[in-house]
């Protein structure tokens, strides 16, 4: 190991003002911690030589803020970038917290309601594109339901597209150099919220105006909840060059959004998770979309960030000693790991399937082989438990 796993800028870090900067508050309780200043965060990022800030619109310019007020903040909030090198690396709007998305945003029943959701995105991008924000994220925390019977999910889905596409030719008729990013979540706050699964919004994408401008963002805490493979989904994800973003924190399967900190709980997915992160070459943000213990206070806030970035940079040095690790590349070929990189049967041509069913196959025996996937499977808890 022999190193303290301190991060570097070109690690591309990066946190959203409102996680470290979590008040504490939860559906039982108020704030447990009092509010960072943005500006101030941002040269706290500086310090721990984190790449990047995140924002929602209301993180940054609260609601109800006069015009003045938001002349100052965002002045403050450029000097620091500028001051620390700390660069915007995401934007977003918030279209959960105030009572008039109760019914949802896009998909809110009252066309009012959603023409007031589509200009806030507008203003947000505004906002976004103004600090060089490169992608605009978009999670539909209250595009669902809990009545079944309240919307009619072919018209909800209707709705939705079609503010996605209004966005795209906003983006292309400003000349914001932006591309979207869709949030997957199975539910939380709604009972059930459209496009649930990073395989719904890749499918759901596929139908706008320009699928080339919106990928996804999607969350280790999300895919969890469902009982999903996070690992899985984002080499999906990868494999259709839809990955923009990535929210990294970590979960316990099957509960409410836990948002614990990367690295604490799921350590053989995440190893997994980062490994894939690392050998495709990622090049997007490492966002991680997690927040403090409410009850930590103090300092303690801040080394919940650095130990975030420390448990990624500890696993990806694990990956590492696991792919060099002669015993895994043995491993590997035993299990047939690596013939799996080979083409089956190639493109079709009559020719190739004539000769494809002239093949005998001899299934009992092909069954006959191991592929010793218990030895390879200990080798990266082996690894991952710093036994070698
Ligand atoms: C959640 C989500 C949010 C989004 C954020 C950015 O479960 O609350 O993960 O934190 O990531 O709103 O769009
Ligand atoms: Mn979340
Ligand atoms: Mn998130």
């Amino acid at each position: 190991m022999g190193n303290s796993f301190t991060p570097k800028r070109e690690d591309k870090f990066a946190f959203g003002l409102w996680t470290i900067g979590h008040l504490g508050t939860d559906p039982f309780g108020t704030a447990t911690r009092p509010p960072i200043y943005p500006a101030d965060f941002v040269r706290k990022l500086g310090e721990l030589n984190v790449w990047g800030v995140s924002f929602h619109d209301d993180d940054l310019l609260p609601y109800k803020s006069t015009l003045a007020e938001q002349d100052k903040i965002k002045k403050d909030f450029r000097k620091a970038l500028d001051d620390s090198g700390v660069v915007v690396s995401m934007s977003t709007t918030n279209l959960f917290t105030h009572p008039v998305f109760k019914d949802g945003a896009f998909t809110s029943n009252d066309p009012q309601i959603r023409k007031y959701a589509i200009q806030k995105v507008l203003n947000a991008l505004d906002v976004g594109a103004e600090f060089g924000a490169p992608t605009a994220v978009f999670w539909g925390g209250r595009e669902g339901v809990e009545a079944a019977g309240s919307k009619y999910p072919l018209d909800a889905l209707e709705r939705y597209r079609e503010a996605m596409n209004f966005f795209i030719g906003y983006i292309k008729d400003k000349g914001y150099k932006m591309r979207m990013a869709l949030e997957p979540k199975p539910n939380e706050p709604r009972g059930d919220t459209f496009l649930p699964t990073i395989g719904h919004a890749m499918a759901f994408i596929e139908t706008l105006d320009d699928p080339s401008m919106v990928g996804i963002n999607p969350e280790v805490a999300h895919e969890t909840m469902a009982g999903l493979s996070f690992y899985q989904g984002v080499a999906q994800a990868i494999w259709q060059e839809k990955l923009f973003h990535i929210d990294l924190n970590d979960q316990k399967i099957g509960r409410y959004d836990q948002d614990l900190r990367f690295g604490s709980e799921g350590i053989k997915d995440n190893f997994f998770l980062v490994r894939l992160l690392e050998k495709t070459g990622y090049a997007g943000p490492k966002h991680f979309d997690s927040r403090p213990y409410r009850n930590e206070h103090g300092d303690g806030i801040w080394e919940f960030a650095k130990n975030s970035m420390k448990n990624y940079l500890a696993l990806a040095e694990k990956a590492r000693a696991y792919d060099a690790d002669p015993e895994v590349q043995a491993a590997h070929k035993v299990s047939g790991h690596d013939s799996l990189s080979q083409k089956t049967v190639g493109g079709y041509s009559s020719d190739s399937a004539n000769k494809l069913k002239q093949e005998v196959f001899d299934a009992d025996k092909l069954a006959e082989r191991g592929y010793f996937n218990e030895r390879l499977d200990q080798l990266a808890i082996d690894h991952i438990l710093g036994l070698k």
